[in-house]
Order: structure tokens, then C-alpha cells, then sequence
């Protein structure tokens, strides 16, 4: 090959290069926008979300966006199909947070198709970040949304039927295991236990400001009433526009004691990048109790303001995705255990 031959195939593989480079280094170098997500079920609200952000749409609405299309799903975890509590109620919780630490949130809202929209409403429209319950309802209703059935979808309730026989409150690690449930199945094992929930998304727009939203219906078979992680601000969701956003999925009193979603974006603040930031908070839970950490599953996903991004979860099988110029697919995250 001449020179200039060499130089000039030189020239046209070295982007490439270094986007291989800068994802095998900890998932760097990627450039806005860019949308990330919890588990394997991110890739199609990620495709929701890009038609926001390739548009040059806020990260803002594309949270929302990615959320929704999660909330229109029949899914085991997330919107109404998601199964219930352990009185047999669907009990939803979300939040949303913008690049100016706008907040809003709702926890324990039943019978709302989008609980995503109604937080972001609340953050909108009203003086508070938190609505709940019946108030949380009332609110939705006021503001043009529908009361739905509240009937359970078949596969929650096959599911709710099997769990009335032990009745016992037991949340399964949440990993994706692909092996046992196939490329496409839902997220729950062969004997209808949830696999895992909660769709936490965190996106950059063109314009560089960060935004995140999360929504669930929580841990199946709660107690009614209990508010996980994924609506309170800094536990499940932390946008700092500054520095960075993350988000987490995982038995949510674990990451409330921890604050864990701020701690994340307060790791970073000090320089870590964002998966050792999620590893520092991961380690956080671990230290304190290992033996009981070892039964239970927290995974964090961050991004920092170049567009940066890393995970890090207790145990194995904790996936996220990713959607940029640069790629479209899902990650497998480091573990501590
Ligand atoms: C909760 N953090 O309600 C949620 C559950 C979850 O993957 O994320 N599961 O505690």
C-alpha cells in the first residue's frame, strides 16, 4: 500500500476505531444526544425516546416519551398490566426531573395509564414534587386523565393467583436470564415470578441538558401503600445538569437508605467517571451488610455531561441500554458479588 493510500484509509477508520476504543475503555466518548436505559426492555423505549431527541426534542420529553411507550406495555413491572400488590391492587410510582431541578413525582397512584405524565404534571402545574394516592388520583383526573379499569392483566393475574398460595413476600434477585425465558419473552420466570421492573431512563439532548424519569409499579406484592426507590428524588432518579444524571433499579429500600441515585451524581462530581461512581454507591450498600446483600439486587446507570455513561449492580444479570449516533444495544453491567 502507498502512503497515501495508507493515510487515507487511516483517515477514514479512525473514528471507528476510536469509538471502540472509548466503549471498551467504560462506555466513553459517546456524543448528544443520547438516551439510556434500565434493562434489556430499554431498547424499544430508547427507539421511543430518539424520535424526540433525533429531532432535536428536549431530553425532557424524551424520558417522557420512553416512559410512556413502557407504561402502554403489558408488561409484569411497569403501567397497568404491571402486577399488583399484595392486597391485589396495581399501585403505580414514577418521577421526572429536568435540567433546572424541576421535579415531580407520584407514588401509589392507581388505576392511571401514564403516572409518568401525571408527575410531570405535578412538576408543571402545581407548587409541590410529590403527590400520593387518592390525592395523587384526584389530581390526574382534574388534569384530563382517565380512570381506567383497574381489572389485572391476565399474566398478573395468573401470577397473583399462584402467590395468594404461600402468600409470602419474597422478591426474587431481578436479573435478566435470557436462557430461561428466551430472546423476547417478558420479565418474569417460567413459574410467573417477576424477574425484574422499573424502567429508570436518562437522556442528553442536542442541546446538552440532562433530564431522567422513571416509572414502575413497584415490587409485586408489596405491602399497599409501600413507595420504593422510584419516585423519590435522589433515591431512584437524580439529574444534576451540571454534573450528571442516574438512575437505579433493584429493591428500592436499599437504594433509599442510601440516597443512592445522589450519592451516584455526587461520585461523579468528585471525578469519578460514571461507573465507578455507580460501583462507589453499589459498594456503599454491599459493605454495610454483605450477607443480606447477597439475597437482593441494586443496580445503578449514570451518564455525565460529555455523554459519558456506566453501571455497576450487586449481583450479575443487571442490563442497560443505549442509543446514540453511535449505537443502539444493550450493556451487560459490572457486579460487586
Ligand atoms: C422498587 N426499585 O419499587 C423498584 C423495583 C425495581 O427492578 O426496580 N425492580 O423498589
Amino acid at each position: 500500500m502507498n502512503r497515501r493510500k495508507f493515510l487515507h484509509l487511516s483517515a477514514l477508520t479512525a473514528p471507528l476505531l476510536s469509538v471502540k476504543n472509548a466503549l471498551a475503555n467504560g462506555f466513553e466518548g459517546t456524543t448528544k444526544p443520547i438516551i439510556i436505559s434500565t434493562w434489556d426492555s430499554g431498547m424499544p423505549v430508547n427507539a421511543a425516546a430518539w424520535k424526540v431527541l433525533s429531532t432535536k426534542g428536549t431530553a425532557l420529553d424524551a424520558v417522557e416519551a420512553g416512559a410512556i411507550y413502557m407504561e402502554n406495555q403489558i408488561d409484569c413491572c411497569v403501567g397497568l398490566g404491571g402486577y399488583p400488590d399484595r392486597d391485589g391492587i396495581v399501585t403505580l410510582d414514577s418521577c421526572i426531573m429536568d435540567h433546572k431541578a424541576n421535579i415531580g413525582a407520584v407514588a401509589g397512584l392507581e388505576r392511571i395509564k401514564h403516572p409518568v405524565s401525571v408527575a410531570r404534571k405535578v412538576m408543571e402545574k402545581t407548587p409541590h414534587v410529590i403527590l400520593v394516592g387518592a390525592g395523587a388520583q384526584q389530581f390526574a383526573l382534574e388534569n384530563g386523565f382517565t380512570l381506567e379499569s383497574g381489572e389485572l392483566s391476565e399474566s398478573a393475574k395468573k401470577a397473583y393467583a399462584e402467590w395468594l398460595k404461600t402468600s409470602e413476600y419474597k422478591p426474587v434477585i431481578n436479573i435478566e436470564n435470557k436462557k430461561q425465558n428466551g430472546p423476547f419473552a417478558p420479565a418474569f420466570f417460567n413459574d410467573g415470578t417477576p424477574n425484574h421492573d422499573t424502567m429508570g431512563l436518562v437522556a442528553m439532548d442536542s442541546f446538552g441538558n440532562l433530564s431522567g424519569a422513571v416509572t414502575t409499579s413497584g415490587m409485586a406484592y408489596k405491602l399497599h401503600g409501600r413507595v420504593g426507590d422510584s419516585p423519590i428524588i435522589g433515591a431512584g432518579l437524580f439529574v444534576d445538569n451540571e454534573v450528571g444524571a442516574a438512575t437505579s433499579s433493584g429493591t428500592g429500600e436499599e437504594v433509599i437508605r442510601i440516597c443512592g441515585t445522589h450519592l451516584v451524581v455526587e461520585f461523579m462530581r468528585q471525578g469519578n467517571s460514571p461507573e465507578m461512581a455507580c460501583k462507589k454507591a453499589v459498594q456503599r450498600i454491599v459493605n454495610r451488610d454483605k450477607a443480606k446483600a447477597k439475597t437482593l439486587q441494586v443496580g445503578f446507570l449514570a451518564m455525565n455531561k460529555k455523554g459519558q455513561y456506566g453501571a455497576y449492580a450487586i449481583q450479575k444479570g443487571f442490563v442497560f441500554s443505549v442509543k446514540s449516533n453511535n449505537e443502539n444495544q444493550i450493556h451487560q453491567s459490572k457486579f460487586l458479588i
